[in-house]
């Protein structure tokens, strides 16, 4: 049995000011030559598909197309789906009436039954090569069996289904019978993307789920959540496919793409990550901060040509000595007719060895923006004070957004 694992699309991103159809349109069809070529029969996509709760016309079409082509090219191919964090379970799974008949199952709400009891047959997706997919979906409060803290809610659910699998498997007279798990979560002992916001501050400190939760006996366990591909704890079998296109410039090192896995009857299981290399490129520069003028000269250095859905993305890194009001300007200037697309300008105050940028959530919330924004100058500019008029216009910005 070969199956496909991918996770975390997040289609309809925008990176910056940039959208991504392009990309996430190129991403699809590489995977879907990447399936048809492998003879792939199960796809797992372990969750947040799109980017937010309520995704655009344009993205549920995006999705539903490649699900529509994938199938009619691959008529044996059987695909399972959770939700993530960034999906809404009960809108991933709205056309499952359609999807089912498409050999398609999409879990993102846990059910329970009349006496309050999770429904975990639900949760147990049969394959039709045999055996069963455990299709966790991002678990939210109450969505789990109380069983002590949230690790070990978590692990009493999957043994609970496995468990429940086991039960199935042993009634049945097939001899090819693996169970394979799915789930999005952060895992104990896995690393995240350096300064990685958005995952960082969905993450938080408690909600770590133990690896032990994944059953040894389970031949393949298939997250989403951390957007680099990665074994936890060092059991092969139990990874993160990554992100099929970085979602942030830490994760520019990361090498993208998906997750082959064969289970074979009685033979230990092969894995093989395959890389996706037309992702597009984020460049950095220069290494460390410099200043405007010497980053005005990197510039001309970089490649001439015409800017296109696929062409880098790119973040430079100036070192100021006081606040530089042109200095945006004289970038975009001097980026004209550079195949390149500028995302992002970290400007860092000289002494400043790193931009502090932390803030607690909780605190963020009680904020207001104009402190925030004046505080960030502050860091921005060595302490000096946001100037009057500046503060009098966002004032009036703050003003207009929140009416
Ligand atoms: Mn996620």
């Amino acid at each position: 049995m070969k199956i496909i694992h991918t996770a975390d699309w997040h289609l309809g991103q925008n990176f910056y000011e940039y959208d991504r159809k392009a990309e996430h349109a190129c991403f699809l069809t590489w995977l879907k030559k990447t399936v048809a070529e492998n003879r792939t029969d199960v796809l797992l996509i372990a969750g947040d598909v799109f980017d937010s709760p309520n995704p655009s016309a344009e993205s549920q079409k995006m999705y539903f197309s490649f699900l529509r082509e994938i199938t009619n090219e691959n008529p044996n191919l059987q695909i399972v789906i959770i939700a993530g964090n960034h999906d809404s379970a009960a809108r991933l799974e709205a056309p499952n009436p359609l999807l089912e008949d498409m050999n398609i199952t999409v879990r993102g709400i846990i059910r329970r039954n009349d006496s309050g009891e999770i429904d975990y047959e639900h949760l147990i997706i049969p394959l039709n090569k045999g055996g069963y997919c455990l299709a966790v979906p991002y678990l939210r409060q109450g969505d789990y069996p109380e069983a002590g803290n949230y690790s070990q809610s978590v692990k009493a659910l999957y043994d609970k289904l496995y468990e429940t699998a086991g039960r199935k498997i042993a009634g049945n007279s097939r001899d090819f019978q693996p169970v394979i798990a799915m789930g999005h979560l952060q895992a104990t002992g896995s690393e995240i993307s350096e300064n990685d916001r958005s995952e960082r501050t969905v993450i938080g400190g408690l909600e770590c789920v133990s690896p032990e939760a994944f059953s040894e006996n389970i031949a393949y366990t298939a997250l989403g959540h951390l957007h680099r591909g990665q074994r936890v704890s060092g059991r092969e079998n139990v990874r993160y496919s990554g992100t099929p296109i970085p979602m942030s410039f830490a994760e520019k090192n990361n090498r993208q793409g998906i997750v082959l896995v064969e289970i074979l009857p009685a033979d230990p299981v092969n894995i093989k990550r395959i890389v996706f290399e037309d992702a597009v490129k984020l460049i950095c520069i220069p290494q460390e901060p410099m200043p405007p003028d010497d980053v005005l000269r990197i510039i001309k250095e970089l490649p001439e040509g015409e800017i296109t859905g696929h062409s880098p993305y790119l973040e430079l890194k100036v070192h100021i000595t006081e606040p530089e009001p042109s200095m945006r300007h004289r970038i975009e200037e001097a980026l004209k007719g550079k195949t390149v697309r500028l995302a992002r300008i970290s400007a860092v105050m000289q002494g400043n060895k790193k931009e502090s940028n932390v803030l607690a959530l909780e605190n963020l919330q009680a904020t207001n923006p104009a402190d925030i924004a004046e505080k960030i100058f502050e860091q921005q500019y060595g302490g000096e004070k946001m100037p009057e008029a500046m503060k009098k216009l966002l004032h009036e910005v703050i003003q207009e957004v929140e009416r």
